[in-house]
């Protein structure tokens, strides 16, 4: 089985509360430094990986084994970016590092709002994050020092993010 150090490259998860910043980091990461993007979401739809429908907080629900069969082959050949809300059920040995963007409550709220989410979904993710609770999850399910909090409420802290894992992504590969 691949795991770290056989891979080429890291694997990378960015995790967060929806609209803290996933995809806009996770894209631009990979415009950057040529790591492959995946969007766990945009994957399960396609390959259709979805087991129902939660008309409450009006998404999909995700089926977690067909996800994981559907993306081990590219997540053991290593240079993933990996985008989704939460990674607590992801095989712990997928990932050499996992950032959990943070942002604030007056920002999420705007970002959410514009995003055209009901009031109930933008309150449900709002204690979500209030609570910490992908971070306290990740924290839970992989091995210490590899779980990252970052802040993303601004253009300038976006960038210095960028500039953080473009950093720890040089250190990797002049370390393998
Ligand atoms: P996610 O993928 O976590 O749901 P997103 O990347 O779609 O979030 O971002 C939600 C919105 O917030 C989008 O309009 C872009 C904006 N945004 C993301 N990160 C930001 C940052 N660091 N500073 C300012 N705006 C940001």
């Amino acid at each position: 089985m691949a795991n770290a150090v056989s891979r080429g490259a890291p694997n990378i998860m960015i995790a967060g509360t929806p609209g803290t910043g996933k995809s806009t980091l996770g894209k631009e990461l990979c415009q950057r430094t040529g790591l492959n993007y995946i969007n766990v979401g945009e994957v399960a739809q396609t390959a259709e990986c979805m087991e129902g429908y939660d008309e409450e907080l009006q998404c999909g629900i995700l089926d977690e084994d067909r996800i994981i069969d559907e993306l081990e082959d590219v997540m053991s050949q290593g240079g993933n970016v990996v985008d989704y809300h939460s990674c607590e059920f992801f095989p712990e040995r997928w990932f050499d590092i996992v950032f959990v963007l943070r942002t604030d409550n007056g920002v999420l709220h705007s970002r959410l709002t514009e995003r055209g989410y009901n009031e109930k979904k933008i309150e449900s993710n709002i204690s979500s994050e209030i609570f910490q609770v992908i971070l306290d999850e990740a924290k839970e399910s992989y091995a210490e020092g590899i779980v990252h909090e970052l802040p993303s409420n601004t253009a300038d802290e976006l960038e210095s993010n960028l500039d953080q894992i473009a950093q720890w992504l040089e250190d990797w590969q002049s370390r393998h």
